[in-house]
C-alpha cells in the first residue's frame, strides 16, 4: 500500500491584530481593528483585520474605516495602523520555529504555511494530532501567539481542513475521511470557484464539492476547458499531488536546541551551536548549496524568542565562517540582553548552487 502523505496547513489566528494584542496585552479584552489609514481625512481607509470580539460586530477585512467605527461605536474598541514591520518580524520567527518541525515548510503569505510532517509522523494521522498540539503549545510558550492547524493527505484537504475551524482550531482529515469532509461543503470553498464559477456552476446542479466531485468529467471539459475542467475534477476528489516545497528565501536549513542549563556564557553557549554547526554545515554539503545568510535563534528564560542574523556579500560554504559569524552574532546578542538563555538555535540560508564559486571560496577559506 502506498502511504499517505501528512500535510499540515498552519494559519495564524487573527493575525495583524494578535500581533498588536501580543504587545499591549491590555487590549485584549477589547475589540482590536487594524487598519490601513489613507490618510485623506481621519477616518478614510480599510480595516486589515480585527479581532475576535471586534468580529462579533461584523468589523472584518476589507470594510471601509469610518464603517468599522461606527459599528463599534459605544465600545472601548481599539483602533490601530498596520505595521508591517512588526508583523513580519514575528512571521519570520514563528515560521523559523515552525521550519524545525517538518522536512519540507512552504511559507504562502505572512501568516500561512504549509509543513511536510510525514517522515516526522511516521505517516500517522493518529501522531499527527498529538504533533500538531506540541507544535501550538510550542509556538503559544515561545512567542505567545495562537494559530490554526489543518492537517490532510496533502496540501488541498490541509487547507479547507484549516478553514474550517478557526481561531485557536486543529481539524484533521484522514484520508478516507476527506471525500465525506468534502462532499457536504459549498464549492466555493475550492480555490478558483469565484462569484463567477459559483454561479455558473449552480446553475449546472452542483452547488456541493460533492456535487462537483460526482458531475460528469467530459462536461466539466467541454465546460471549463480541459485544465480547469480536470483541476474541478480532482480537487472535487480530495485528489492534489502538489509537493510542500521550499519557496525562495523562506528556504534555510536549521538546528535548535535547549542548553544543559539556563546561561549567558559565551563559551557554553558556542560549544552548543558548534554541534549544531556540525549538523547544518553537513547538510548544506550534502545538497551542494552555498549561503549567504546566517542567523542565530535564542530562547531566554522568560520564554520569548529573538534571532539576529548577518547576510554576506558573497555566497560562502565554508563551516568556519557559520562559527566565527555565529560567535559574533552572540557577542553583540548577549551585550544587548541582560536574561539567560534556555534555547539556541542557528540557521543559514539564502541559498545557491554556484559550483565553481563553491570550490574557490572553500579552497580560499578552507
Ligand atoms: P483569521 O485567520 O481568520 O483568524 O484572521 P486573519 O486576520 O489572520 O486573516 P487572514 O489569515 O485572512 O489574513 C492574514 C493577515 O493578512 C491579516 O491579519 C491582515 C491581512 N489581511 C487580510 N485580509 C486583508 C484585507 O482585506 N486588507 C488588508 N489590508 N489586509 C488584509
Ligand atoms: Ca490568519
Ligand atoms: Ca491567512
Amino acid at each position: 500500500m502506498v502511504q499517505s502523505r501528512v500535510v499540515m496547513l498552519i494559519d495564524f489566528d487573527y493575525f495583524f491584530a494578535q500581533c498588536e494584542e501580543l504587545r499591549n496585552p491590555v487590549i485584549k479584552n477589547k475589540p482590536v481593528v487594524v487598519g490601513v489609514y489613507s490618510g485623506r481625512t481621519e477616518d478614510s481607509g480599510a480595516v486589515s483585520t480585527s479581532n475576535y470580539i471586534a468580529r462579533k460586530y461584523g468589523v472584518k477585512s476589507g470594510i471601509p474605516l469610518f464603517l468599522a467605527k461606527r459599528s463599534l461605536e459605544g465600545t472601548d474598541a481599539v483602533f490601530l495602523p498596520v505595521d508591517h514591520k512588526y508583523y513580519t518580524q514575528i512571521s519570520d520567527n514563528i515560521m523559523q520555529i515552525l521550519s524545525v518541525y517538518a522536512s519540507s515548510l512552504e511559507q504562502v503569505s505572512v501568516d500561512e504555511a504549509y509543513l511536510d510532517v510525514t517522515v516526522q509522523v511516521s505517516g500517522s494521522f493518529e501522531n499527527a494530532c498529538l504533533y500538531a498540539q506540541k507544535i501550538k503549545q510550542d509556538i503559544k510558550t515561545q512567542v505567545g501567539l495562537s494559530l490554526t492547524i489543518g492537517v490532510g493527505p496533502n496540501k488541498l484537504v490541509a487547507k479547507i481542513a484549516c478553514d474550517s475551524q478557526k481561531p485557536d482550531g486543529l481539524t484533521i482529515v484522514k484520508p478516507e475521511e476527506a471525500a465525506n469532509f468534502f462532499a457536504i461543503l459549498p464549492v466555493n470553498r475550492l480555490l478558483g470557484v469565484g462569484k463567477k464559477t459559483f454561479a455558473r456552476m449552480e446553475q449546472m446542479g452542483i452547488k456541493t464539492i460533492g456535487d462537483l466531485a460526482k458531475f460528469d468529467i467530459q462536461r466539466l471539459v467541454s465546460m471549463f476547458g480541459k485544465v480547469l475542467g480536470l483541476y474541478f475534477h480532482n480537487a472535487a476528489n480530495a485528489i492534489d499531488n502538489e509537493p510542500v516545497v521550499f519557496t525562495g528565501e523562506a528556504e534555510s536549513i536549521s538546528k535548535i536546541n535547549t542548553l544543559k542549563q539556563d546561561t549567558r556564557d559565551l563559551e557554553s553557549i558556542l560549544q552548543k551551536t558548534s554541534e549544531l554547526i556540525d549538523i547544518i554545515h553537513n547538510e548544506v554539503m550534502e545538497k551542494g548549496y552555498s549561503f549567504k545568510t546566517i542567523s542565530i535563534y535564542v530562547v531566554t528564560v522568560d520564554l520569548l524568542s529573538k534571532s539576529r542574523s548577518v547576510t554576506l556579500e558573497q555566497p560562502v560554504k565554508a563551516k568556519e565562517i557559520i562559527k566565527r559569524h555565529v560567535c559574533l552574532l552572540f557577542e553583540k546578542y548577549l551585550s544587548e540582553s541582560s536574561l539567560d538563555i534556555r534555547r539556541v538555535g542557528v540557521r543559514v540560508s539564502g541559498f545557491s548552487k554556484e559550483q565553481l564559486q563553491q570550490k574557490q571560496l572553500s579552497s580560499f577559506f578552507g
